[in-house]
């Protein structure tokens, strides 16, 4: 017999999406070249030598794109602004038509009874601040505080949850570690460096948003977070573990739920970035009303001395099932979510105001394709929900306050170096055509709202 899965009152379900990944319109309306303009132009960064130029032209379809969320009945959409829209060059200049754009979208959003939660950085940069350095220099995070100063000066009447940065991460990791991402910079130094600013520029731009707020409002951040699985039993892969985690999740945990960080526990990380961390850094970025989870899936590493700082590298464990991108793995999400509130919350810190919890993102790439009788049949995509919502139904069994979940994503669009060939979207977009189809999944994932969970 079916079992009720069914969420607490006021669980938040939505799905979420950026600006590069969907707007288009990358030189329209006196916006400025972002570092992702940049490298997408670039010759041989991503497959196909695809770029957003037009991606999915949301710029110029949100109407329509918010209708379609209205006729699912999402009632919230995470989205990202770029900031080169609105300050196109560095004479601070502002661009009344980038302004006047998200202006348009947030009173779409809120006339179709959408809640917008708007993210300020969703990796692009504006080009101009790049050429100053980027995220690498202490200076950027002043320019992000000015940005979200005026965002929230702008919007914060009619937007009530802000996110500073998406991902850090990815931004610091894939952009300036690996190179794969914008700006493609293959620095350890500069990637540590990153990670840094990126955390303090939101502690910065959280005071910047709560002075200009109009309205009371929450501020949170958007972590990938995964659960750091040794590849065996020996010791050196436990260790290197133990040093991956420091990387992927508690650099960011602890300064943002502590006040600490882990730096100093890695003698070279120490060395290497130690002094980049200023007085009074760590308690500047311990603000937080919200904490947001983007899970895909665990990270299985072993001892690997060519790897730099970390000599720890990740493998594939083999028998599982893989998307086009990564192992499925949804026991992954329940154990991150309660080793989190375990030693992050109220459990081992009682003194800690503990920030809410939410799932910002989760998903899988499918080559979707229309059928001949127009649906789209992604049935591997519902399994896929399904069983990471039971993970996340299991959390809060267990005691884990989870307010929300976010799908990633509402339409298909650029993923980035991986151009247009991985589709996430519970709506299919024909790319030539641009016409917008909803998945099965999106249909599922309707009922799911509707009827706050599911049976299984
Ligand atoms: O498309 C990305 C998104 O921009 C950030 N989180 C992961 C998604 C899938 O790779």
């Amino acid at each position: 017999m079916k079992k009720d899965i069914s969420f607490p009152k006021d669980f938040i379900w939505g799905t979420a999406a950026s600006s590069y990944q969907i707007e288009g319109a990358w030189n329209e309306d006196g916006k400025g070249l972002s570092i992702w303009d940049t490298f997408s132009h670039t010759i041989g960064k991503i497959a196909n030598n695809e770029n957003g130029d037009v991606s999915i032209d949301h710029y110029h379809r949100f109407k329509d794109d918010i209708h379609l969320m209205s006729e699912l009945g999402l009632k919230t959409y995470r989205f990202s602004t770029s900031w080169p829209r609105i300050f196109p060059d560095e004479t601070g200049q502002i661009n009344p038509k980038g302004v006047a754009f998200y202006d348009r979208m947030i009173d779409e959003l809120l006339r179709n009874q959408v809640e917008p939660y708007l993210c300020l950085y969703h990796w692009d940069l504006p080009q101009w601040l790049q050429d100053k350095g980027g995220w690498s220099v202490r200076e950027t995070t002043s320019y992000f505080a000015d940005y979200a100063g005026f965002m929230s000066d702008k919007f914060s009447d009619r937007v009530k949850n802000w996110i500073t940065h998406n991902e850090p991460f990815v931004t610091a990791g894939a952009g300036y570690f690996i190179g794969e991402h914008a700006p493609g910079i293959k620095e350890p130094i500069s990637a540590l460096k990153a990670v840094h600013h990126l955390l303090l520029s939101h502690g910065l731009a959280t005071q910047a948003i709560r002075a200009a707020s109009r309205q009371p409002l929450k501020v949170g951040i958007v972590l990938n977070l995964s659960p750091v699985h040794p590849a065996s039993s020996f010791k050196k892969d436990i260790a290197a573990a133990e040093r991956f985690d420091i990387i992927q999740n508690r650099a960011f945990l602890d300064p943002l739920l502590l006040g600490t960080s882990p730096v100093q526990e890695l003698k070279l990380l120490s060395a290497l970035v130690g002094s980049v961390i200023k007085p009074g850094d760590l308690k500047l970025i311990n603000v937080l009303d919200f904490l947001g989870v983007n899970y895909y899936t665990r990270t299985v590493i072993r001892h690997d001395p060519k790897f730099p700082v970390f000599s720890a590298s990740q493998i594939h464990p083999e028998g599982n099932e893989y998307s086009g991108m990564w192992e499925i793995y949804p026991d992954g999400l329940s154990e991150l979510l309660l080793h989190i509130w375990g030693k992050y919350g109220p459990p081992s810190n009682p003194q800690q105001k503990m920030p809410e919890i939410m799932v910002t993102e989760n998903g899988i790439p499918v080559p979707d394709g229309v059928d001949f009788d127009g649906r789209v049949r992604d049935e591997r995509r519902i399994r896929y929900l399904e069983n990471h919502i039971l993970q996340v139904h299991k959390a809060i069994q267990l005691g884990v306050p989870v307010m929300g979940y976010f799908v990633w994503s509402f339409l298909d669009n650029f993923e980035w170096a991986l151009g247009y060939g991985q589709r996430f979207g519970i709506v299919y977009v024909d790319f030539k055509t641009q016409k917008r189809t909803i998945k099965d999944s999106g249909h599922w994932f309707a009922d799911v709202i509707r009827n706050n969970g599911f049976k299984a």
